[in-house]
């Protein structure tokens, strides 16, 4: 169980919170820092180790912040930053981190820079400092090359000048058209961003996850990509191979970052979002020169899949070995389907995908089951804000009360990720359910959501104390954490690809973790004791067939058990 040494990245639980949709504490219908310093009790109570914050910084909040104006400013309407400063103060005092988001790959083109860009004259220096190219054709009407946003549409908009003047060029947008991708070949811009983490590594920002990590670096040959060619290979709608994706030269950048962050006395931590072609290729983020942790999405997309799981669980504890780096493990964020919803039976596993309201029952059971198996596993682990209320997704939000630019660039084919994005029930029976002190929220919340809420789930056997469970069991048992593991499904007397077990050695204290993803009951082999320390369900049963006592688990269940 961490502790508050150094090394508290390497099995910390990180509770993610995205800020606009957290707490209000001011009645905009915008979560806000302040809102965020009011539940720092709750999360201290929920027991995570340190708390991550999507951007908060000042921002025209077309893609939820993630298109920033300015790096050292926090958005108005989200505070300012003598609240983070009190946020840090509250944190630290219960003994937590908390880690920021930089957004290195493209700015705002609000932002000052790019502002310069277009009321100067083409080829000036400012324009060095973003992804700009002269376009192809007679007429340069032609983008540089066919490269897709991640956000859909070309990934290149023509350059306009402020005056209207239009121009031979186009700039590269790997999102969408208002957030133009920095050029990382320029020195300015590295300089510039170490002096940002700087800014708020001074402030007392514990680390930062860093918004696609993979990214930043652009094959300077600028080649068309073969779309046809990839399609088993996307991931997320991206290529995941591909010239602006995962580039040798990135990894320099990290190199340079993390001497920054072992500068300081307590040295900083960073977590990179990578979304690596291979646990191969992910395990290089992670060298010892470079990011402490990266996100290991392929866990993410194994589903409530026995098999697929374990196979992740390898590759994943194989490569992370190799450079010495712990795993991080994550079942939902801001950007895919909740969990709760994405497991129910019948689902895509495809995270991000459009999911159908069957079966949301058995998908609250599968991810309480796949939290709990989570929990268990070496290195880290990634919580996302209302996870621990078994939030589903939220699916019939109305058009005109979706802001996800995926939905707008799309034209509306594809819903996009505000149904993950709704804010918070707290308490109360009408909306905003103590969101703020008003009814409204930036995204409206169901009219069912009262029995979901934090209050209504206080006391009984609710998924909150599931999950204050659960985490304090992970915190006491010396087991858990970085360390080792073991597969026990060789003592299985009947094999059964649907049911995965582990153990976590220890000389006194060892801990199994049992899965069931079937919908059926199963009969535990008697060489895993009866000991059960915390269930996902209700139904485990110690009987006695004759034989002797041994555990029986319900559908779609996993226990920890003493063993
Ligand atoms: O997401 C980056 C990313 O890799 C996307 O492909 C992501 O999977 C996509 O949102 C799915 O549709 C990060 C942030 O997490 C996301 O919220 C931002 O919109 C994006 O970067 C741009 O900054």
């Amino acid at each position: 169980m961490p502790s508050g040494d150094n090394e508290w990245w390497r099995d910390a639980v990180i509770y993610q919170v995205y800020p606009r949709s957290f707490s209000d504490s001011d009645g905009d219908g915008l979560g806000d820092i302040p809102g965020i310093v009011s539940k720092v009790d709750y999360l201290d109570n929920l027991g995570v180790d340190a708390i991550w914050i999507s951007p908060f910084y000042e921002s025209p909040l077309l893609d939820g912040g993630y298109d920033v104006t300015d790096y050292r400013l926090v958005d108005p309407r989200l505070g300012e930053v003598a609240d983070v400063e009190d946020l840090i103060d509250a944190a630290h005092a219960k003994d937590m981190k908390i880690f920021m988001d930089i957004v290195p790959n493209h700015t705002s083109s609000a932002h000052a820079w790019f502002q310069e860009v277009l009321h100067s004259e083409p080829g000036s220096p400012a324009w060095d400092r973003y992804v700009i190219k002269e376009g192809k054709g007679a007429n340069h009407e032609i983008p540089p090359t066919n490269w897709q946003s991640v956000f859909h549409g070309d990934a290149w908009t023509p350059l306009v000048l402020a005056n209207g003047e239009k121009t031979q060029y186009w700039y590269l947008h790997i999102f969408d058209s208002s957030q133009p991708d920095v050029n990382w070949e320029n020195q300015e811009v590295r300089v510039e961003f170490e002096s940002i983490l700087k800014f708020w590594f001074d402030l007392g920002i514990d680390g930062f996850r860093i918004d696609v990590a993979h990214g930043l670096i652009k094959d300077q040959s600028f080649p068309d990509i073969d779309y046809e060619s990839i399609p088993e290979q996307e991931l997320l709608g991206d290529p995941i191979l591909s010239p602006f994706w995962d580039q040798d030269g990135v990894h320099d950048v990290y190199r340079s970052w993390r001497k920054l962050a072992d500068s300081y006395d307590t040295p900083r931590v960073f977590c990179g979002e990578t979304w690596a072609p291979s646990p191969e290729r992910l395990a290089l983020y992670q060298r010892p020169d470079e990011l402490h942790t990266s996100f290991n999405f392929d866990y993410l997309r194994a589903g409530f899949d026995a098999v697929k799981l374990k196979e992740s669980v390898d590759s994943t504890l194989l490569n992370h070995k190799k450079v010495g780096a712990p795993a991080t493990w994550v079942l939902s964020n801001h950007d895919i389907v909740r969990h709760a919803t994405r497991m129910a039976p019948g689902q895509s596993d495809h995270p991000t995908e459009m999911p159908t309201p069957d079966n949301a029952d058995r998908g609250l059971a599968r991810a309480r089951a796949a939290t709990l198996f989570t929990l268990g596993l070496p290195g880290s682990t990634y919580l996302y804000q209302g996870e621990e209320l078994g939030l589903p997704e939220v699916l019939e939000l109305p058009g005109d009360a979706r802001q996800d630019p995926v939905w707008f660039r799309t034209q509306g084919r594809e819903i996009g990720r505000d149904g993950c994005r709704v804010p918070i029930p707290w308490s109360g029976d009408v909306a905003s359910y103590g969101f703020g002190p008003c009814e409204n929220s930036w995204l409206p919340q169901p009219d069912t959501w009262e029995h979901l809420s934090v209050q209504a789930q206080e006391s009984g056997d609710t998924t909150l104390n599931f999950y204050r469970d659960a985490l304090a069991q992970r915190r006491e048992e010396q087991a858990t954490g970085d360390g080792e593991f073991e597969w026990r499904m060789d003592e299985f007397t009947h094999p059964n690809d649907a049911i995965l077990a582990y153990r976590r050695p220890h000389p006194t204290n060892p801990l199994t973790c049992i899965v069931n993803t079937e919908d059926g009951m199963w009969r535990v082999p008697q060489s895993f004791g009866t000991d059960v320390l915390i269930s996902s369900g209700p139904e485990v049963a110690v009987v006695d067939s004759g034989d002797g006592e041994h555990l029986v688990l319900g559908p779609e269940t996993a226990v920890w058990v003493r063993n």
